[in-house]
């Protein structure tokens, strides 16, 4: 089954970030570090990209994700122009100083006062992030997608104000691939998606590149070819039998998932990260000059001029 989730509240969000977007200096993008691409808001981007404002990407729930693959999001995002990129996890957990520096940096030095938004997908950990740097619990915070609805401003300090933003997805998740690992991910509500298509979909990539942790977790000395056959051998040794003596798919499904979710299975990243962006030094300009170019002069154009 096809998986989508925009329902009407985060139709309403959108909108409303996108408003919140003309009074913000920075936007602080907190992406799932275990699949940084498929956690970014292509939305987000654009409305980014419309209004020029730079962005700090955290890449958030790095307790779960492999600290290498981490590592090499990091530098990738630190190549992109306008970009900063930082880690926070729950073995790991970022400081206000250091993500206040980073906006700073981004901004600029003027003085006044500057706002930042905190926003990203669903479930991502944005309002956990919030209360970490406020150092209170401000914001409430649950494992299930949606669980903020309105944005929250607090401030931080005589010069920055933060916003708590509800999670966003966008009106159509065209990449398939994508829309599976947010699922896999707890991104999107249990009722928008089949959970065995989602379980099974994680049994495929585990088993193709993660198998020791697939032996590890369950014990098996040896797996199975596919994904049906594996979790068939699963539900066998957790006991998930179905009414007449079948396997409980949803048992299992949920076995999987959550054991996926919580790290279980071990620090897993799915997506390599792309190599930085090598910003081309500037060729010394050596062409000649304009023949009737005017004579260079040391006198200061009058303000009026
Ligand atoms: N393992 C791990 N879990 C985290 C981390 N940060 C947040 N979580 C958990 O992720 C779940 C979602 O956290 P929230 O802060 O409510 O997420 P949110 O992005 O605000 O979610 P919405 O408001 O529903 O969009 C909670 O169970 C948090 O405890 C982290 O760094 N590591
Ligand atoms: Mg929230």
């Amino acid at each position: 089954m096809k998986i989508n989730w925009y329902p009407g509240h985060m139709f309403k969000a959108n909108k409303e970030l996108a408003k919140l977007m003309q009074q913000i200096d920075v936007v602080i993008e907190v992406l799932d570090a275990r699949m940084p691409a498929a956690s970014a808001n292509p939305m987000l981007e654009g409305m980014r990209s419309k209004h020029h404002k730079p962005c700090v990407h955290v890449l958030n729930k790095a307790d779960l994700a492999d600290p290498k693959a981490t590592a090499a999001w990091i530098n990738y995002f630190n190549s992109k122009p306008g970009s900063a990129a930082l880690i926070n996890g729950k073995d790991q957990l970022l400081s206000v100083e250091n993500l206040l520096w980073q906006c700073q940096r981004l901004v600029g030095q003027e003085q006044r006062k500057y706002n930042a938004v905190i926003c990203g997908i669903p479930n991502v950990g944005k309002s956990t992030l919030m209360n970490q740097i406020a150092g209170r619990k401000l914001a409430k915070t649950g494992n299930e997608p949606a669980v903020t609805k309105a944005q929250q401003r607090i401030k931080l300090n005589d010069q920055w104000y933060l916003f708590d933003t509800p999670g966003v997805l966008w009106p159509k998740l065209e990449d398939q691939d994508a829309a599976h690992r947010l699922a896999c991910a707890g991104a999107i509500r249990n009722t928008a998606i089949v959970f065995e298509d989602v379980a099974f979909y994680a049994a495929e990539f585990l088993l193709r590149d993660f198998p020791d942790s697939l032996k590890n977790r369950y014990g098996m000395d040896t797996l199975p070819d596919d994904a049906e056959q594996f979790m068939t051998e699963l539900a066998g040794k957790r006991g998930c039998r179905g009414r007449y003596g079948g396997v409980d798919w949803h048992k299992v499904s949920e076995i999987l998932l959550h054991d996926y979710r919580e790290g279980k299975l071990g620090r897993l990243t799915l997506e390599p990260a792309p190599p930085p962006i090598v910003h081309k030094a500037k060729e010394p300009d050596d062409s000649p000059e304009p023949i009737d170019s005017p004579e260079p002069s040391n006198e200061e154009e009058s303000p009026n001029t």
